[in-house]
């Protein structure tokens, strides 16, 4: 599988200031070996694709997830929604589609997502996340799908393709 380039490689090395107004901002964390998906109870590290964590509000531990499937499955729960306070995916134009990098969780609600590609993750389809929206229309124009914003998810579409749990 290819990795979709290094264009924001640059970005890496902005955001080494010092913690300053925003060092209470929660960041997404590494996902460790052993760690279960808060919808599904599966092992997370041992599938491929992107994944997703989330702060709830007034919930201290981070919630992970097998997939941005599962992510967005909880997320787009209205009383989840309504809850939480920060969500995040793998920015896939970073990382190989086998083996995502902690490195590079961006913040879901600003990704793209090609929804219905042949690329699959711990649930089957899952929506592959970018940051970068031509990387996303790359990407579809590669493995099909459609590109979508995080406002333009639903519930619907996230599981046309069939649950895939339970
Ligand atoms: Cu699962
Ligand atoms: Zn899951």
């Amino acid at each position: 599988m290819r990795m979709y380039g290094l264009l924001l490689a640059s970005l890496l090395l902005a955001g080494c200031g010092e913690p300053g107004a925003d060092a209470l901002a929660r960041q997404a964390v590494a996902i460790e070996q052993g760690d279960e998906c808060h919808l599904c109870g599966m092992v997370i590290s041992r599938f491929p694709g992107p994944k997703g964590e989330a702060y709830e509000q007034g919930v201290e531990e981070v919630r992970k997830f097998c997939s941005t499937r599962d992510l967005l499955n909880w997320a787009l729960e209205p009383e989840n929604r309504h809850a939480r306070q920060e969500i995040w995916v793998h920015d896939m134009s970073e990382v190989p589609w086998e083996q995502p990098d902690d490195e590079h969780f961006i913040n879901a609600e600003t990704a793209w997502y090609v929804v219905g590609s042949s690329q699959a993750g711990a649930m089957g389809p899952t929506p592959a996340s970018f940051g970068d929206r031509a990387v996303a229309d790359a990407f579809a124009g590669q493995y099909g799908g459609e590109v979508l914003g995080f406002e333009q998810l639903t519930l619907d579409k996230l599981n046309k393709n069939g649950r895939g749990m339970h």
